[in-house]
């Protein structure tokens, strides 16, 4: 590892060194989307040039995939796949029952389906992303575009209903622009400050006509490795 790496890269460096452990030849690995997960990917390249690690990796986003390329990793596609034996990446939080806001990178949909059809799902990350409660990071939420106005204000509707503490929902901009998926959706972000109730949310959203999928991951992670600014590693 560098020694010249700031305390952040050296936190999310090692977490997904750590992890990267998990992985043998022969495996089918799902590999995130994010900065943290990006170590992780350098460091499965590294173990293929200098080990002849030898897996099949399954990306979670266009990003990923050229990147995982790049370093040398066999990409296939998840439907060559059908199913994982691990899936490592990044989340924007995680609380103490392992449940994750995740899609900061606007990659949550590919990113929950690819955790979903994994045998294990693990979580790298920072000492920040670690909450009592979800909700400071916005919950990003994936709306086809027809109607994408329509599906906000049933969002307002619900989230209101509900009596989610809040503040606002914006569509998520690229420069001046909506922010495309992979799957030409947009992204509305949910500024709600405080989920007391994920798991029963994460089910209500995805009832609304026009929504796609939430990045609320309830009871998919199994495992996340913290890594710290001096080189500790924790696994929760
Ligand atoms: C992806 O990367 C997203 O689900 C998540 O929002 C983001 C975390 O990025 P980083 O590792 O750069 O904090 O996993």
């Amino acid at each position: 590892m560098s020694a010249d790496l700031s305390p952040i890269d050296t936190a999310k460096f090692v977490a997904a060194k750590r992890a990267s452990a998990f992985i043998e030849s022969g495996m089918k690995v799902g590999l995130g989307t994010g900065s943290t997960a990006a170590w992780l990917v350098q460091c499965l390249g590294e173990r293929v040039r200098n080990e002849g690690l030898s897996i099949k990796g399954v990306p979670t986003s266009s990003r990923t995939a050229e990147l995982a390329r790049n370093v040398g990793i066999d990409v296939i596609s998840l439907d060559e796949a059908r199913w994982l034996d691990i899936t490592i990446d990044g989340a924007d939080e995680f609380d103490g029952e392992l449940n994750l806001i995740k899609g900061g990178g606007g990659a949550l949909l590919q990113e929950k389906i690819v955790a979903t059809a994994s045998d294990r799902m693990v979580v790298i990350a920072d000492p920040s992303k670690h909450v009592q409660t979800l909700g400071a990071f916005p919950l990003p939420v994936e709306v086809i575009p027809f109607g994408w106005q329509t599906t906000k204000a049933l969002l307002e509707e619900t989230i209101t209903a509900l009596d989610v503490l809040g503040d606002q929902i914006t569509l998520r901009m690229n420069g001046d622009r909506a922010y495309v998926t992979d799957e030409g959706n947009h992204i509305l972000d949910l500024h709600l400050k405080h989920i007391g109730n994920a798991r029963q949310l994460a089910l209500v959203l995805n009832q609304i006509p026009g929504v796609v999928e939430n990045g609320l991951f309830i009871d998919i992670c199994d495992i996340v490795v913290v890594g710290h600014g001096d080189g500790r590693v924790e696994i929760q």
